[in-house]
């Protein structure tokens, strides 16, 4: 078991070399600037306020490292698909990306989040064909499902098989809904 009540904020790493690696498998979580990566994480350990979240994109620029219950590190990683003031985010992303996939060493999951309002942009496409092709370890969570009713999840759901990417696959959840990161916290306790 892991108590992810038990969730610590360790520290900030603007790259790889600064992270404390090894110690813990890894969770890293992608996804667009403004999806709910901060979120997600204040949602599994029940936490009100430990990972910071912000309406405006943009906010997390630093690798965020967090100690689940001394079992698993969650790596909050900056968004993509900004840019704004000649600070390209997408820059720093992909500086960091190729960075952390060619250093990290225990890697358990790549959880790649997306807003389920949304299609899927071609950032996204590309970061889950990269993690296919590389082999890593992913899962797609959709984010915010109370924003959308039943017929637009199935319209999401017709969407997702165009890009040959079956419902089993995925997770949905919202941080309106606690009970929505049981599965999630049941696959990271895999
Ligand atoms: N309704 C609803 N709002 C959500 C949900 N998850 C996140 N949000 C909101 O979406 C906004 C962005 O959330 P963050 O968690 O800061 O997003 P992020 O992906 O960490 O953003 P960056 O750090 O900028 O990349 C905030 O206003 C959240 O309150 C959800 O499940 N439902
Ligand atoms: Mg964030």
């Amino acid at each position: 078991m892991i108590n992810f009540n038990n969730t610590k904020f360790i520290k900030s790493a603007p790259s790889l070399s600064d992270a404390p690696q090894g110690q813990f498998p890894e969770v890293l979580l992608v996804g667009k600037s403004n999806v709910g990566k901060s979120s997600l994480i204040n949602a599994l350990c029940n936490k009100k306020a430990l990972a910071f979240t912000s309406s405006k994109p943009g906010h997390t620029r630093l690798l965020n490292y967090y100690n689940v219950d001394d079992k698993l590190y969650l790596v909050d990683a900056p968004g993509y698909g900004y840019a704004k003031g000649g600070f390209d985010l997408d820059k720093l992303f992909g500086e960091m990306m190729e960075d952390y996939f060619s250093k990290v060493t225990r890697l358990k999951i790549v959880l790649v989040l997306l807003d389920s309002r949304r299609e899927l942009s071609e950032d996204d496409l590309e970061i889950i064909d990269y993690l296919k092709a590389h082999n890593f370890n992913h899962a797609l969570v959709f984010t915010k499902v109370d924003k959308i009713n039943q017929s637009e999840k199935h319209k999401l759901l017709v969407e997702l098989k165009k890009h040959n990417v079956s419902e089993s696959e995925c997770l949905f959840t919202s941080t309106l809904k606690p009970r929505t990161f049981d599965d999630l916290r049941d696959l990271l306790m895999k």
